[in-house]
């Protein structure tokens, strides 16, 4: 009998702790992103940045907006972070002509090793060369949403960082000449497509620090317009799939889940490709790239101005990105 009501006890234990067992891992999987603290991101200071970028003109490469806007984004970004590396360089256009570029790299909480990366390109393509009229092609686009709205998010964000510390270190990287690929209108076709990310190529293989590490990485790309739509992108999911799945959690779980859909789309040749290839870091892309496979209706036209920006669809954005940084531990 003494036997019996051992094994019946020993059976107990083995179902109690069982169950307690089960019921942790449901809650780690279940756990929810909606009531983690962050500081508020603020869309008006957002959408002013995106503004006074689009202010300064196109940022063609060389140009005296470009040198203006780069001045203003260190300056800007020099008031909220530890440091503020400029990397200047030298590429080659898809024609061969070279080129000066400048990345932007600002560094929060220094100390920490487990750091996350964030970046967004910064120069406005030299072209609209998609623009519906042909008169267009060769004239330079505002980038208001190709370019600004990144870097608007990111400056917002900077504010942010700056307001509540982070246990995790952050960088934030604005790379140059990402947008001048070989125009439509030209001749020429680079079938690797190196033409593009000319500033992403570059920093990835001579990174500001020596042998920097992010444990990952996260590139915006056309976040501003109204009702977005950003696709789970095969590269992204290629290199980074519990990334991109974290992320689209985060979103769903604070609300966005119609700007965050779950439909996998075709690769794009951005930033990102360059960053997991080259510097190894796994980064995915928020892109504005919808399931028929076309970015936002005025991508690479004149219409790329303010008027395609969206309070909303930056707020979505930079407060996804902000809860990925403050539920990090
Ligand atoms: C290509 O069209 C080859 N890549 C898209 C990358 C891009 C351009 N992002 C913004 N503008
Ligand atoms: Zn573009």
């Amino acid at each position: 009998m003494k036997k019996y009501c051992f094994i019946i006890v020993i059976a107990l234990v083995f179902v109690f702790v069982g169950c307690k067992d089960k019921k942790q891992k449901e809650n780690k999987s279940e756990f929810s992103y909606s009531k983690v603290e962050v500081p508020s991101f603020n869309a008006d200071s957002a959408y002013a940045y995106v503004k006074t970028q689009c202010d300064f003109g196109p940022r063609v490469p060389e140009s005296k907006a470009h040198k203006a806007c780069g001045d203003y984004l260190v300056s800007f970004l020099r008031q909220y972070a530890d440091t503020v590396i400029e990397q200047n360089f030298s590429s080659k256009l898809y024609n061969g002509k070279a080129v000066k570029g400048r990345n932007i790299i600002a560094s929060f909480n220094l100390k920490s090793t487990d750091r996350t990366l964030f970046a967004a390109h910064w120069d406005s393509r030299a072209w609209a060369d998609n623009d519906p009229d042909e008169k267009n092609h060769k004239t330079p686009i505002i980038g208001a949403n190709d370019g600004a709205s990144g870097v608007g998010v990111l400056m917002e964000m900077a504010r942010c960082l700056k307001l509540k510390t982070t246990t995790i270190g952050v960088d934030i990287i604005f790379f140059d000449l990402e947008d001048q690929g070989t125009p439509e209108w030209d001749e020429s076709d680079i079938e690797d497509q190196s033409d593009w990310c000319l500033g992403s190529q570059y920093w990835s293989k001579n990174t500001h620090i020596p042998f920097y590490q992010a444990k990952y990485g996260i590139l915006l790309d056309m976040v501003g317009y109204t009702n977005p739509c950003f696709t789970k992108e095969r590269q992204s999911m290629y290199y980074a799939s519990s990334i991109m799945n974290k992320i689209w959690k985060i979103a769903h779980d604070r609300g966005y889940s119609s700007f965050f859909l779950n439909d996998e789309t075709g690769g794009v040749m951005d930033d990102h490709i360059w960053v997991n290839q080259n510097a190894k870091i796994p980064m995915i892309d928020i892109v504005q790239y919808d399931p028929a496979g076309s970015f936002f209706p005025y991508w690479h036209t004149i219409k790329d101005d303010i008027n395609c920006i969206s309070k909303n669809t930056l707020r979505a954005v930079g407060d996804v990105c902000l809860v990925a940084i403050y539920s990090a531990s």
